[in-house]
């Protein structure tokens, strides 16, 4: 595939509240949208990284750096022609997963105008609305974090994820069951404990929770193993997942039962479609995690989230849980039933609002080629 131009833009929008995990608070959305251009058409992909290195080492400097400097030149060299031959292709830089994953997703939406197709159908997608949850941060009182979740509800999303970090865990966790009996509940650590805390985990496995997403190191399968050992209920793997061989070698050492997917945090979608198959031949159940993306990256995720083992409701929430306004001509909306529907349009099945996009965006850079 020639691609002719390239134009990166940072964009920035307000979240509408703001999201607090374990490793830091946000108050606005940061994120890289990624534009190709070929032969009269457009693509665009999302790159997640934040602007700081709190989830992973990648941060919004970095992946301008790595997709200038190595990934478009690679790009450049012309000898591919579908998304999946330009995933190989990058396999040759080490790391950085959310600079490919923005870049290739950009490509897999020009890849799926140039052939009319929507992306859901080129991936495998099964699915024409995907169940979905919603995650919430670390908040100032139980009684806010409840008033939340009634909210939620209300507007029928399917699971309840909180964040938890020490101090607001056990306690906050005990009164959330309290208020909801019945609800699917699961809990965030983002590595915000370790092998000390094994006691605290072991208190919360009457709660009836579905899963602890990384409870420990976001580089570790060797303790989360040691823990899950100890533990019925099941640990998941988000941070810790970062190729599709991870998931098998965290299967055989026993380090969780379930796996969140993220295109930005494994590289891209074609590795996170093989991360998914490997997950089903291994009988491991997968869920498409979330970074709080814009309509791009939203889209790509909707339609990851219809590929057959996607059997967990997952983070992919409606755009206004996020964002007053969107930078897409559609944005997600939540259903009756709690479902979002999968986009049907060629590509990724929306497109940016451009005038909407420009007021948002805060640096662009335009390469041509
Ligand atoms: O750990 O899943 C996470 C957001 C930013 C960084 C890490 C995580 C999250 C979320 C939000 O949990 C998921 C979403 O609503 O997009
Ligand atoms: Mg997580």
């Amino acid at each position: 595939m020639k691609i002719e131009k390239v134009e990166i833009r940072q964009v920035e929008l307000p979240l509408l509240s703001y999201f607090e995990t374990s490793f830091g608070r946000d108050e606005v959305r940061k994120a890289l949208i990624i534009g190709i251009h070929s032969e009269g058409l457009d693509g665009y992909g999302e790159v997640v990284a934040s602007e700081f290195p709190g989830y992973s080492y990648e941060t919004l400097g970095t992946s301008l750096h790595v997709i200038k400097d190595f990934l478009i030149p690679i790009a450049n060299k012309n000898n591919w022609s579908t998304p999946q031959e330009l995933s190989d292709r990058f396999e040759v830089v080490k790391g950085h997963p959310m600079a490919k994953a923005g870049f290739e997703g950009a490509v897999w939406d020009l890849y799926g105008r140039q052939h009319q197709q929507p992306l859901v159908n080129l991936i495998g997608g099964v699915k024409e609305k995907i169940g979905t949850g919603v995650s919430i941060g670390i908040q100032d009182s139980i009684p806010k974090l409840v008033e939340l979740i009634e909210g939620y509800l209300e507007e029928k999303y399917q699971r309840i994820k909180v964040k938890i970090k020490p101090n607001w865990d056990l306690e906050m966790l005990r009164e959330v069951r309290k208020k909801f009996p019945n609800i699917l509940l699961m809990a965030d650590a983002n590595s915000a404990y370790t092998l000390d805390d094994i006691e605290l985990f072991k208190e919360m496995e009457d709660l009836g929770l579905m899963m602890i997403e990384q409870p420990l190191s976001h580089d570790d399968i060797i303790d989360h193993a040691a823990l899950q050992k100890e533990l019925k209920t099941p640990i998941c793997l988000d941070e810790s997942i970062l190729n599709p061989d991870d998931a098998r070698k965290a299967h055989e050492l026993g380090s969780c039962k379930i796996i969140n997917i993220k295109v930005g945090r494994v590289g891209g979608l074609t590795r996170s479609i093989k991360l998914h198959d490997i997950c089903a031949d291994l009988g491991l159940p997968v869920w498409c995690g979330g970074m709080l993306e814009t309509g791009i990256g939203r889209a790509q995720n909707l339609a990851l989230a219809a590929l057959p083992n996607f059997t967990i409701p997952g983070d992919t929430s409606a755009s206004k849980r996020y964002f007053a306004e969107d930078i897409v001509d559609i944005p997600a909306v939540i259903n009756a039933d709690g479902t979002i529907d999968v986009p049907t349009g060629p590509g990724i099945g929306v497109n940016p609002d451009l005038e909407v996009m420009d007021k948002y965006t805060t640096l662009k850079q335009v390469i041509k080629l």
